[in-house]
């Protein structure tokens, strides 16, 4: 096991690995920007290193200075958390080279996942069932008409260095076929350097269920159930859940079986998340994500299972800690995703937090690194804190997340909580009755 280990990241999540760390019995090197210097994790950890001035690519993207750090401090291992180089292949690589452990699956797959066209074709061959659409990239050379005759109207550019819902048109029908590529291609080619694009059948009102895996590296694998993270807004998620209000037993077993022995036959390392669209009765794997995701403690609340300290014990090269037949999903959890925003428009909101009172509880968590009098920065992404909530059932997760958000008080910024106060009052979701347009047609005022 690792004696130190560096978390390159900030927020709630920086205070996640830092839990894990501690209970492992780890000592932690915290690194900030000067934005952050009164941040949690920074006062939380055994050591900190300030590695740049506030913007990421100064600080928390800045590779050298991570390094300096790890040397500084004679960290053995990197945590990177979810965004920042968390899905950086060659980071991954330069920390190899340095003889420092990356806290993440091997360098290879991040790199392969990375790439959409590859991704597919591999999930393909592993026999995870994908969208319909042309069998990699359209060149110039390609009849891409045909194609899209032959997958069938309407069909989705997507492209190859995508993800996240960008560089996506929709050609409804023949006559848009020729804009969308042009139009996707030129998008591409400016916000990733790649203009290769493909085409894929583009699903109506489907919802995203993504499945968690767990895997030794060594050809050991385990699914943890779905997510339900239909509840989006541009492509951010807002609301996620499991079970799934739209699987039952028998469609959760059976993609769950196909993606955990496909991460068995490539024998991936760490945790990871394989991202579907579920229509119809049908799953179409869209993407993976090779990461500990945001959305994470809602599968740790019904397993049981801390992905983080997996995730920490699995890179040091221990062992899964359960078989797949010891997984045992116990009733139901919700997270919501608190912003610092204007519920109504989205606007960020920084700034300092006058008052702060966390929910408690019994199934209630809160993981956050705010606190009274903190001062949210411009500079990051706007999560205040996740709430989530566990129950029996579903309906007894709705009755204390009701409960939770009510008690809940973040005043002197602005925040998304009236917002989840509406949606955990709305029958649709009450039925669990949405899909990935939801939510946008919802506050758009014209919910179907
Ligand atoms: C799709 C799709 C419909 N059909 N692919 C958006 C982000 C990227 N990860 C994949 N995305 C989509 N791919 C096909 N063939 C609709 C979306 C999509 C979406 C997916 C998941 C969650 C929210 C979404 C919102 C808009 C579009």
């Amino acid at each position: 096991m690792f004696d130190k280990i560096l978390i390159a990241n900030r927020g709630e999540i920086a205070l996640r690995v830092l839990r894990a760390c501690k209970e492992l019995g780890i000592a932690t090197v915290a690194v900030h920007s000067t934005a952050d210097a009164d941040a949690m994790h920074v006062r939380l950890a055994d050591e900190s290193v300030c590695i740049g001035p506030p913007p990421s690519k100064e600080s928390y993207l800045n590779i050298p200075a991570l390094l300096a750090a790890c040397e500084i401090t004679g960290a053995e291992a990197v945590h990177p958390g979810y965004g920042f180089l968390s899905e950086n292949a060659r980071f991954a690589e330069i920390l190899a080279e340095h003889n420092l452990g990356f806290i993440g699956p091997k360098a290879e797959h991040i790199r392969l996942m990375g790439d959409k066209i590859e991704a597919k074709k591999t999930a393909r061959r592993l026999g995870i069932p994908v969208v319909p659409g042309s069998d990699g990239a359209v060149g110039p050379s390609d009849d891409a008409m045909a194609i899209a005759r032959e997958i069938g109207f309407p069909v989705l550019v997507k492209a190859a260095a995508g993800g996240g819902g960008r560089g996506m048109k929709i050609a409804h029908r023949p006559d848009d076929l020729a804009l969308a590529l042009s139009t996707a291609a030129t998008e591409a080619k400016s916000a990733f350097g790649d203009a290769s694009v493909y085409l894929e059948k583009y699903l109506q009102k489907p919802r995203h269920i993504e499945i968690q895996v767990l895997g030794d590296g060594r050809g050991g694998a385990i699914h943890l159930g779905e997510r339900d993270c239909s509840l989006q807004r541009r492509h951010q998620k807002v609301w996620e859940e499991s079970p799934s209000p739209a699987l039952d037993a028998a469609a959760r077993a059976r993609i769950g079986e196909t993606v955990a022995k496909a991460m068995q036959e490539m024998q991936y390392l760490g945790v990871g998340t394989i991202e579907f669209l579920y229509e119809d009765g049908e799953f179409y794997f869209i993407e993976m994500n090779t990461r500990i995701q945001v959305e994470h403690p809602v599968t740790e609340m019904i397993t049981g299972i801390d992905l983080v300290l997996e995730q920490i014990r699995i890179a040091a090269g221990g062992d899964l800690p359960v078989t797949q037949d010891q997984v045992v999903v116990n009733g139901h959890a919700i997270e919501c995703r608190i912003n610092a925003e204007n519920p109504e428009t989205f606007r960020p909101s920084p700034g300092k937090i006058l008052q702060y009172h966390p929910p408690g509880g019994l199934g209630v968590r809160i993981d956050s690194a705010v606190y009274q009098g903190y001062v949210i920065p411009p500079y990051y992404d706007s999560l205040v804190g996740k709430l989530i909530v566990h129950g029996k059932t579903r309906a007894e997760c709705l009755m204390r997340l009701r409960r939770a958000l009510d008690e809940m008080v973040v005043d002197g910024i602005e925040t998304t909580l009236p917002l989840f106060r509406a949606l955990v009052r709305d029958h649709d979701i009450i039925d669990g009755d949405y899909h990935i347009h939801w939510l946008e047609h919802y506050l758009s005022g014209k919910v179907d």
